[in-house]
């Protein structure tokens, strides 16, 4: 469809002229609008991930509020494992809890690979999906193979990854095979996506940003660009991004995305620089909708101006939504990226 293909997200991806910057806002799907906490009640959060009914109502309710440029497929980066039969479950005000923590190559060989068999309920919901939104793209995602590993080896969220890094500098070839293992789940998972019908796809590093510039480079590096790299044979655009990851910034470029995103500890004008020649994503500091709204637009505003000396600039926040964010500054803070930035 030439006006999905011409939309202004997918322009700036591409690195192409924009009538206005495109803004979408990472995880505005679910956490702050109370629409969303309706359609949860009595739902298990991975219950609701595998009912394209609800998948479809629950990526489209932000899209109707804020009237953003972009949909995220509602989902989570441990769905493909659950899918695939991994032992875990997705504790309320925890996040994912794995059973039985990945420590040998054993419990690597344990782990099946990812077929399309295993998630027909995501092809019915991005198919449902793109019929319903369009003109606006639907991105698909997955995890990145460090920051899924975390939760494999941890067995749930942590602070340090100290037993993700002691597998890494400890065990080498259950690390290497563990991260093999992933970049299939996660690249097979994107390709479910796209094949039925997203347009753009994000990988997120969330916990990239724990390791050293040197690790990144040796331990996880290779196999993030493994998953990029299988995604490039469709013609989607790829975003890459990761939290605290100003160091590598130019490294998570590397791996092949066309846009990279940025978190809000960087400046965006540093941040282009670093990924010299790549889009960009992001990056007002996700807290800022707890300043004055002004404060807020007059930070927005700066950054909309960085971005403009990237090939290509999508407004995002820096991280996540924070849950306790009032729906109502992400819609006011929509509405004036758009008309600050239209020409
Ligand atoms: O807009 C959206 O919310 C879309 C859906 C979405 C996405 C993109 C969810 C739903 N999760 C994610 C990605 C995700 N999940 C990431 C990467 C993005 C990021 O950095 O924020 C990560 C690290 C996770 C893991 C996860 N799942 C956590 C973090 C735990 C930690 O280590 O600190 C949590 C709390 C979850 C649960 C989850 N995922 C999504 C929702 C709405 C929830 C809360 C559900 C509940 O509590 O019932």
């Amino acid at each position: 469809m030439a006006e999905l293909r011409d939309s202004n997200f997918l322009r700036a991806a591409r690195g192409e002229p924009v009538s206005h910057t495109p803004v979408w806002f990472m995880r505005q799907a679910g956490r702050s609008l109370p629409e969303y906490l309706k359609v949860r009640e009595g739902v298990t959060m991975l219950e609701s991930c595998m009912q394209p009914d609800l998948v479809t109502e629950i990526t489209l309710q932000p899209v109707r509020r804020y009237g953003v440029d972009a949909a995220i497929f509602f989902s989570d980066i441990v769905l493909p494992l659950k899918a695939i039969g991994v032992d875990l479950d997705i504790v309320a005000g925890v996040g994912p809890v794995v059973a039985n923590p990945v420590r040998t190559l054993a419990d690597v060989a344990a782990i099946p690979d990812l077929t399309p068999e295993h998630v027909p309920f995501i092809t019915e919901a991005v198919g449902q999906l793109v019929g319903e939104l369009g003109a606006t793209p639907l991105i698909g995602f997955a995890g990145a193979p460090f920051t899924v590993a975390s939760y494999l080896v941890e067995g749930g969220p942590s602070k340090e990854h100290a037993k993700t890094k002691a597998l890494m500098f400890g065990a080498p070839e259950v690390w290497e095979a563990l991260m093999r293992k992933i970049a299939g789940i996660s690249a097979a998972y994107l390709h479910v996506q796209v094949a039925a019908g997203a347009s753009a796809v994000q990988l997120f590093d969330s916990w990239a940003g724990a390791v050293t510039r040197a690790d990144y480079e040796t331990h996880v590096l290779p196999y993030s660009t493994d998953v990029l790299t299988s995604i490039g044979t469709t013609s989607v655009p790829r975003i890459h991004f990761g939290v605290g990851t100003g160091e590598i910034l130019d490294l998570m470029g590397a791996a092949g995305a066309e846009v990279v995103g940025v978190d809000w500890r960087v400046p965006l004008a540093e941040g282009i620089k670093r990924v010299a020649g790549r889009s960009v994503q992001g990056n007002l500091d996700p807290t800022l909708v707890f300043a004055p709204t002004e404060v807020m637009l007059d930070r927005a505003d700066q950054v909309l101006a960085a971005g403009r000396a990237a090939p290509g600039h999508i407004f995002n926040l820096g991280h996540g939504v924070i849950p306790s964010t009032d729906p109502d500054q992400l819609k006011r803070l929509t509405d004036h990226v758009h008309e600050s930035s239209a020409r």
